[in-house]
């Protein structure tokens, strides 16, 4: 279900501001020196004036995720979210879901300072200023004052929209064009997991000292996935791997694997689930990876045997081996779907070396916590596994301020990232054009 969500263009304003002929000129050169199949010029990753062009050109007009419906259940039920200087409120209301600048236009202040609450109308801390779940401001009582009027200040709006239970949200006056297509690509794979009806299991943020790109660039390749020893009992150790080039030590688990990959194939056909790869995370405005692959083990969770994690299956799934439906997003997200769980994974840029990364267990609507999963198991792998991500994000920071730091090469099993900075820089290009 694609629903669209309340928008008004005219509330909106100019705000993914074009940059400046410096900036872009900056931009233009650092792009200009890079070395295709490397990775990027250090100030991509430590100056602030890049961090900037970056919040205008990738996250001031492009689709991001936001947060799943499940996180705000109910009408009324908002989350708020910050994209390095943006912070929105993402509010479930009768009809959809809002997307509203948290900046109130009395004074600027944050109308809602919470992560997360339930409210009626908006009510800033300030100086009480009103408005209604729609943006319009209803209440905005001063002594004396007389010629004002309140229809000149909504709170600006945000293009959102809901897609399999997942909220996208857009801060450009137009969003990219393909987004509808992307959603289409994706909603047959995600939709059998009905996360509209599942539950928040459990919430993690972390910080990570790094930028938002270190972060990305780290989740999209699993040449460090020996870094993760909870999460290789689940995954197959093949990655890298492709026929005709499997080391001798490895044709056991590599022929398990591919027998493994045909049960998942027979099974998926057997239910109605698609199972085919897309790859277009560079070929694309709103770029996308969905791929099913088989789990180690009993092959039905992220768990050290590969044994479900909840007793709860999601949506209409009838089988627990169902391996993982792995969705990576340009530019801010990537989900886990499981036939027992969800885990989706967003990045919230702070600054040029700080990002918040949320990840959401979510479980079947009425799995009940202590009897159908137990919170520390069912997300124990991927805790341990966010860790160690932060290490090596953190670690590549570091390298990344030093004046020793020259980009490096990506390796061929590292294609994902190198399409993640592909995207990215084809977007800087058009950004500073
Ligand atoms: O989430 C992922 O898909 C990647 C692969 C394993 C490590 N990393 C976080
Ligand atoms: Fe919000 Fe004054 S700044 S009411």
């Amino acid at each position: 279900m694609t629903l669209a969500v309340n928008s008004r263009a005219a509330s909106r304003g100019r705000l993914a501001a074009a940059p400046t002929e410096e900036q872009a000129a900056q931009v233009r050169l650092l792009l200009d020196e890079r070395r295709t199949g490397y990775s990027l010029e250090a100030p991509f990753y430590t100056d602030p004036e890049i961090f900037a062009a970056d919040m205008q050109g990738i996250f001031g007009r492009h689709w991001l995720f936001a947060a799943s419906l499940a996180e705000i259940p109910e009408p009324g039920d908002y989350v708020t979210v910050d994209y390095g200087p943006y912070s929105l409120i993402v509010l479930r209301t009768d009809e959809g879901v809002n997307v509203l600048h948290n900046v109130c236009r009395h004074r600027g202040a944050r109308v809602l300072p919470e992560k997360t609450g339930t409210t009626g109308n908006l009510v800033c801390g300030y100086h009480s200023w009103t408005y209604s779940a729609d943006g319009d401001l209803i209440h905005a009582s001063s002594p004396g004052e007389t010629s004002f009027d309140k229809a000149c200040f909504a709170l600006k709006k945000a293009h959102g929209r809901v897609v399999a239970g997942l909220v996208f949200i857009c801060l450009a006056d137009e969003p990219p064009a393909d987004f509808d297509e992307v959603a289409g690509i994706f909603e047959p794979y995600l939709a059998p997991h009905e996360i509209a009806n599942s539950r928040v299991a459990y919430q993690q943020d972390i910080i990570e000292e790094g930028n938002w790109k270190l972060v990305m660039e780290n989740n999209r390749e699993c040449y460090h996935c020996d870094g993760h020893p909870e999460l290789a009992c689940s995954l197959f150790p093949t990655w890298g791997l492709s026929e005709g080039i499997v080391p001798p030590h490895l044709e056991d688990v590599w022929n398990r694997n591919v027998e493994a990959e045909d049960a998942l194939r027979g099974r998926c056909t057997r239910y109605g689930l698609p199972f085919e790869i897309v790859e277009e995370l560079d070929t694309r405005v709103t770029g996308i990876r969905i791929s099913r692959e088989p789990l180690d083990g009993a092959g039905e969770s992220f768990s050290a045997t590969g044994r479900r994690l909840s007793k709860k299956l999601l949506g209409d799934l009838r089988d627990f081996r169902l391996g993982r439906c792995s969705m990576h997003l340009q530019p801010n997200s990537w989900f886990h779907l499981i036939s027992d769980h969800v885990i989706t994974f967003a990045a919230f840029p702070i600054n040029e070396h700080q990002t918040l990364v949320r990840t959401t267990w979510l479980v079947a609507d009425d799995a009940v916590e202590g009897v159908d999963y137990d919170v520390d198991t069912l997300t124990h792998t991927w805790k341990q596994t966010n860790l160690q991500d932060k290490n090596f994000v953190e670690m590549c920071q570091q390298g990344a301020n030093s004046p020793a730091y020259e980009p490096g090469p990506y390796m061929k099993s590292e294609y994902q990232v190198e399409a993640f900075i592909n995207w990215y820089t084809q977007r800087m290009r058009e950004h500073v054009a």
